[in-house]
């Protein structure tokens, strides 16, 4: 591909990828995947001859157009482009990535700064449903500078916040696809859930881990991956996710006690590489279970009084806050904390290794 595509790097949240326009991108699927594996320089294991950053959190892309809903700003696409394998896959959301989306819809004008502050209102294709972001606008930009902080990110940034309403089944189409709050697989107790991501929640004393591992420990853990992927593919037909051997999802996040005075531990595998903090909707899927009488986690985790529960899911480098709106024993809504940062914007330009 001599041409350069027209786009902006981000980071969102935890995570870093390309943001670009539907219309900048070939409108067929096939096409467009095969151009996003040269832009990342996949597959390889160090993406060299592209953009990605080796790390499936750093080979991400988000998709924006203006949308034809009512109420809703602009649709969001997610893709997740594989490091080392020639994939790219919409099977999955990713609530890191859309901490961007909002800057980046304003910045290319398609939505029109109304203040200080602007709510963009958006339509997250890969599971049908809607996120409203915050994003500062004093003078009428984009402001990225701030105090607000996140735990996987040095420094502050400006804050954006996060709603999710009605996340639960995204994916599965069931907050509990298999019927039940808890299933046996592998002679090991887990909870099958799904609010925003599919996610398969174990203990991490039975994976014979205490939880407080680092990701690269538990990444050099050969037989707990092995066990681990022996659970996942087991889950995803029960999660109605069909075979899951090429898929990001489920996620496996095994979870303890907290030990830094937050709500729950967690170590997530997404699925292949432990994640150095947690995902967006995967915490907001974890902090469900909690939530849930019965499911993996609600037994250890430290649970707050009242109606918007503050979840503090600790993670390897910190903790993500996750508000849980309550009404009974059900989780209503979800809102998270999250910054994003513009780091290039121009032209990209892709090998044609994986597509040629
Ligand atoms: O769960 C990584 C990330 C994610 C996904 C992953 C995410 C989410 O941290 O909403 O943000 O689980 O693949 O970007």
């Amino acid at each position: 591909m001599s041409d350069g595509i027209r786009c902006m790097w981000m980071r969102g949240g935890t995570s870093k990828g390309g943001y670009f326009l539907a219309s900048d991108l070939p409108a067929d699927a096939a096409a467009r995947d095969a151009l996003l594996l040269g832009v990342m320089g996949s597959p390889d294991p160090r993406q060299i001859d592209g953009m990605g950053g080796a790390d499936p959190l750093t080979s991400k892309v988000a998709v924006v157009s203006p949308s034809a809903r009512p109420g809703v700003d602009v649709d969001y696409l997610f893709l997740q482009v594989f490091v080392d394998r020639a994939i790219v896959t919409d099977a999955q959301n990713c609530g890191n990535i859309l901490a961007g989306v909002g800057p980046f819809a304003i910045e290319r004008g398609l939505v029109a700064a109304q203040g200080d502050e602007t709510t963009v209102t958006i339509w997250m294709e890969n599971t049908g449903q809607v996120a409203v972001a915050r994003v500062q606008t004093p003078g009428g930009r984009v402001s990225y500078t701030g105090s607000a902080r996140i735990d996987g990110v040095p420094g502050g940034a400006a804050p954006v916040p996060i709603e999710f309403r009605d996340t639960a089944g995204s994916t599965c189409g069931a907050l509990f696809p298999s019927g039940n709050v808890v299933d046996v697989i592998e002679g090991v107790e887990v909870t099958l859930i799904d609010n925003g991501m599919p996610c398969v929640v174990l203990r991490a004393s039975d994976m014979g881990i205490t939880g407080q591992e680092t990701p690269e420990a538990l990444e050099a853990d050969t037989g707990l991956r092995t066990r681990l992927e022996a659970i996942r593919l087991k889950a995803g037909p029960l999660m109605t996710l069909g075979d899951v051997a090429a898929k990001s999802v489920p996620k496996m996040c095994m979870v303890s006690a907290p030990f830094a005075g937050g709500s729950i531990s967690t170590r997530t595998f997404i699925p292949h590489r432990c994640h150095k903090t947690i995902g967006v909707l995967g915490a907001v899927s974890v902090a469900t279970s909690c939530l849930t009488p019965g499911a993996v986690g609600h037994d250890v985790a430290v649970l707050p009084e009242g109606a918007a529960k503050a979840l503090s899911v600790e993670h390897p480098t910190g903790e993500m806050t996750v508000v849980g709106h309550v009404e009974g024993s059900v989780v209503t809504r979800a809102e998270v904390l999250r910054t994003a940062r513009k780091l290039m914007d121009g032209m990209v330009f892709a090998s044609e290794l994986a597509g040629g």
